[in-house]
């Protein structure tokens, strides 16, 4: 695949940071879903799934789409283990030849954010505040964090350094979370709490139509809500 440039380069990033800050094995992935291939309105749909497990994630999963040569999606969730008491990273980007629609990440809390995410995310508030055309969220999406960046990155003249500077942020994100990762282990009360809290977040994300609609022209309603149940945004 050949994917927007922006979208290619948070793909390397996220697999490498990942690679650096934890310890990842395998995940087991339904045989017929790492990678799949469909038609929509004439065009092939091609997703590639990346999926991993580590001591504190139950699943880090980084998934690159594409429809047609016109449409370019990052999908990228970091479920924690509910015995460690992290906000939930999750990352999407859209994109086509006009430029990036979408560009979205966040770190959403299950619990409230302990002092030393807090902290962090504080600092980085100019860096989120850089973006010329901010996007107004979807009301579905009051799980997300008020540190959630949600912006269109497609002016031509400025699109690399507010596409850098996503991606830097992203980034950020995602380290923050790793290092915070040993001192996050909870007791058994608090992990139902996580438990439940990491359901309601996946309850809200099926409720995305944009991602529902293309998946079900593409593949048909029924392999949509398995793929969004079992593999999006799935609860153990
Ligand atoms: C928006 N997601 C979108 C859009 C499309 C997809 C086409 C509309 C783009 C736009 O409004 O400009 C499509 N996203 C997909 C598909 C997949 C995907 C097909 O991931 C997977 C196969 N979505 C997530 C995650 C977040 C997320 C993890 O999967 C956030 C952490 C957010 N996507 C998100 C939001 C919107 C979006 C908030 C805007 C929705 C709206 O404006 O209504």
């Amino acid at each position: 695949m050949q994917l927007h440039p922006l979208i290619q380069a948070l793909a390397e990033q996220i697999q490498s940071t990942w690679q650096t800050h934890l310890q990842l094995t395998p995940y087991p992935m339904p045989e017929d879903l790492g990678y799949v291939e469909g038609k929509l309105e004439g065009e092939r749909v091609q997703i590639q799934n990346f999926c991993y497990q580590t001591p504190e994630f139950r699943k880090l999963h980084l998934e690159l789409a594409q429809v047609g040569n016109n449409l370019d999606i990052l999908h990228c969730v970091m479920f924690p283990r509910s015995n460690y008491n992290l906000p939930i990273f999750g990352a999407d980007l859209v994109g086509s030849r006009h430029g990036i629609s979408a560009a979205i990440a966040d770190l959403s809390p299950m619990l409230p954010f302990s002092p030393d995410f807090e902290q962090a995310l504080t600092q980085w508030q100019p860096l989120r505040h850089s973006f010329s055309q901010p996007r107004e969220l979807p009301t579905w999406g009051n799980i997300f964090s008020p540190y959630c960046v949600f912006v269109r990155l497609d002016q031509p003249l400025d699109q690399s350094s507010e596409g850098d500077r996503f991606l830097k942020l992203a980034i950020k994100y995602i380290q923050l979370t790793c290092n915070q990762a040993p001192q996050a282990l909870v007791d058994t009360s608090t992990a139902q709490q996580v438990f439940s809290a990491q359901r309601h977040y996946c309850e809200q994300q099926r409720r995305n139509d944009k991602t529902r609609r293309i998946l079900e022209k593409a593949f048909g309603s029924e392999w949509a809500e398995r793929y969004m149940t079992t593999i999006l945004f799935d609860v153990l």
